[in-house]
């Protein structure tokens, strides 16, 4: 591969070029070497029965009259494609919520005081999350209202929020937090999910031959299953986070592969779960730990992270991001990465290969997330022993600080961010003087300062120039005065390139925006946290609903959503999660359902009448961004302003 094609980011084009010279190969390799294949990524093959795979493609010409094309059961490729589609959105729901479910387990754990590895720490967000679970938070006493005790609140909270992906009558407790007009939409259109875990047992049943053969009706189970989710299992999730490890406000980190140190232990944290990261951040931090790494010759201990982990410690801790999801072989690369710990999700099965050519101990520590490798060290987490488990890890990177070889490259570029914005820090920044009232935002776009505002979320794609299509549709946003918010591999690229700074306001941005971060002292792009966080944004979206001036639902509000290097299957959860929430929403790249014209007419078209969003692609980033543009006009114009 080309380094220089493969990536705009200066660190990883050394690195590339860098494995390559050692012999040492990276997916940037494997994406020249293995072309995709045309028929799965037009979304229009069938494997899910033994007569398969049945393939059909679509004619380079187009489907001229009739489309007669059919798998041995006669599936049509509209069926194929929902079917495929949906088992997405499966998938992807599926991540978000056990990862969810996981910290629900803690979190009740923590509550019963079972643990004393982890504590309620915020308990403002308890007593929020109570409400919103319909758990009391005051009794009555002789005729009068009293604080019930919070330990209790706490467990209490916790087993109802366990029960929301099991519970066998009613509906998801979330739904009733999104704007009214939004809650009846999805009770016209039957999709409020009853609980997490069956809409996604569900798209499994559907999808199993001979079942469902309505692309229409696959979808609507699609649907169900990723409100489930945005709604539902990621909304507990970075509530419970929230509570446990403390809701998030903007503090200053750095970002990219130069946050490494050579004098120091270099432990890197890669996955998702707060769960782990956390007790790591804390025993590296820890006195004991800090004295071994100065006893074993190092300067101190360089923590940082991978992926959405890394935003979750750096929203939190103000730990910096080495690396997004394409540059983690590369973090191996630099020589210097004396330990490598994962536990869940978008962790590529190459980096055991990479460090194998290193002297890095790589760590897995989930039941669930193994390597056949034999390098690979399995560390198994438990919540009951966290502190303990993480001190053993922490002294392996240290214990291996001394195994490094002579040839350390730690790439210089770092840039310098500001993290940890949410749902309540928008509110002190751009609300008004009461709670909840987000007056100064609406106002500002009212007075179009601000144009609109759009989520850029999601993941890097191999098969696109690594961060180019990030950078370039969030740069030409805030360019035409739209305020961005960020999360996931979107927010490690955005703070790389310096996006994530308050000074950026005067570089990038048009004048109406520049002014109101300049008033008010925040970037233009704000980072919201992990790819769970992204029920964050659907919050904040609510929150400006309610504060007015701007229509009823989040459907009527200058909004636009985009994943412009999207791959993962979570990635098309958020995005029809966020389609059915009333957002348009634009991916980049590829879309796995171009094979079946009228399938994907319905997602882009035909949705917008049902949820008032729907789904488009454009593979040009300065397009992409002007179709977002476009829609946030379009909006202003319904609103009269
Ligand atoms: O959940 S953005 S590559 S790291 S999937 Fe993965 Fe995509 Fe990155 Fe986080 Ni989200």
């Amino acid at each position: 591969a080309d380094p220089i094609a493969a990536t705009i980011d200066v660190a990883s084009q050394q690195l590339i070029a860098r494995a390559q010279q050692l012999g040492v190969e990276t997916v940037f390799d494997r994406a020249e070497t293995m072309k995709p294949c045309n028929i799965g990524a037009q979304g229009t093959c069938c494997k899910n029965c033994g007569m398969g795979p049945c393939r059909l493609p679509l004619p380079k010409s187009g489907i001229e009259g009739e489309d007669t094309r059919k798998g041995l059961c006669g599936a049509t490729a509209n069926t194929i494609a929902a079917r495929n589609f949906i088992r997405m959105i499966a998938g992807g729901a599926a991540a978000h919520s056990d990862h969810g479910r996981g910290v629900a387990e803690v979190f009740l754990t923590a509550a019963r005081k079972e643990t004393n590895d982890y504590q309620i720490k915020d308990t403002v967000k308890l007593v929020q999350v109570a409400e919103a679970l319909g758990v009391a938070t005051t009794v009555e006493v002789d005729g009068e209202t009293k604080d019930r005790d919070l330990d209790e609140v706490a467990v209490e909270v916790g087993e109802i929020a366990m029960a929301e992906w099991g519970k066998p009558e009613g509906e998801v407790f979330y739904l009733k937090r999104a704007p009214q007009a939004l809650y009846e939409k999805w009770e016209k259109q039957g999709v409020r999910p009853r609980n997490i875990d069956r809409e996604i047992v569900e798209i499994m049943h559907r999808t199993h031959i001979g079942v469902d053969q309505d692309y229409r009706n696959l979808m609507k189970q699609g649907v169900r299953a990723a409100i489930g989710d945005g709604w539902g299992g990621s909304m507990l999730a970075t509530d419970l986070q929230d509570i446990l490890f403390g809701t998030p406000y903007p503090l200053q980190s750095e970002a990219n592969l130069g946050v490494m140190k050579e004098d120091h232990v270099n432990l890197i944290v890669h996955g998702h779960e707060p769960i782990l990261s956390e007790m790591i951040v804390a025993a590296s931090q820890s006195k004991e730990m800090l004295d071994y790494a100065k006893e074993k010759g190092a300067k101190g201990i360089q923590l940082s992270g991978i992926c959405c982990t890394a935003n979750e410690i750096l929203q939190r801790h103000g730990i910096p991001p080495a690396a997004n999801f394409l540059q983690q072989e590369l973090a191996i690369i630099t020589g210097a990465c004396d330990a490598m710990v994962v536990d869940i999700q978008c962790i590529m099965q190459n980096v055991a290969n990479v460090a194998n050519c290193f002297h890095t101990k790589l760590i897995t520590t989930h039941p669930i997330a193994k390597m056949e490798q034999e390098n690979v060290i399995h560390i198994e987490f438990d919540e009951h022993y966290a502190m303990e488990d993480a001190k053993r890890i922490v002294k392996m990177a240290i214990d291996n600080f001394e195994n490094r070889g002579a040839e350390v490259m730690i790439p210089r570029q770092k840039a310098t961010q500001i993290a940890g914005f949410g749902v309540e820090s928008i509110q002190y920044h751009l609300g008004g003087t009461f709670r909840g009232d987000y007056y100064t935002l609406n106002d500002n776009i009212i007075n179009g300062r601000i144009r609109g505002i759009a989520g850029v979320v999601g993941c890097n794609n191999a098969r696109t120039r690594h961060n180019e299509g990030h950078i370039q549709v969030v740069k030409e946003l805030i360019k035409n005065d739209v305020i961005v918010l960020t999360t996931g591999c979107n927010g490690i690229a955005c703070a790389m390139e310096g996006l994530l700074t308050p000074e950026a306001a005067g570089v990038y941005c048009g004048a109406g925006l520049a002014e109101v971060c300049e008033t008010v002292g925040i970037p233009p792009v704000l980072h919201m946290g992990s790819c769970v966080d992204n029920s964050r944004i659907l919050l904040a979206a609510t929150e400006v609903v309610n504060a007015g001036g701007l229509g009823n639902d989040i459907s009527e509000l200058p909004v636009a959503g985009s994943a412009p290097e999207w791959m993962s299957e979570k990635a098309i959860s958020i995005g029809q999660y966020f389609v059915a929430s009333g957002v348009y929403t634009v991916f980049g790249v590829t879309f796995p359902t171009t094979g079946a014209p009228v399938f994907q007419d319905f997602l882009f078209k035909e949705m917008e009448k049902m949820y008032g969003g729907m789904w488009d692609l454009e593979i040009d980033p300065i397009k992409h961004a002007h179709k977002m543009i476009a829609h946030i006009d379009s909006k202003r114009k319904a609103l009269g302003i």
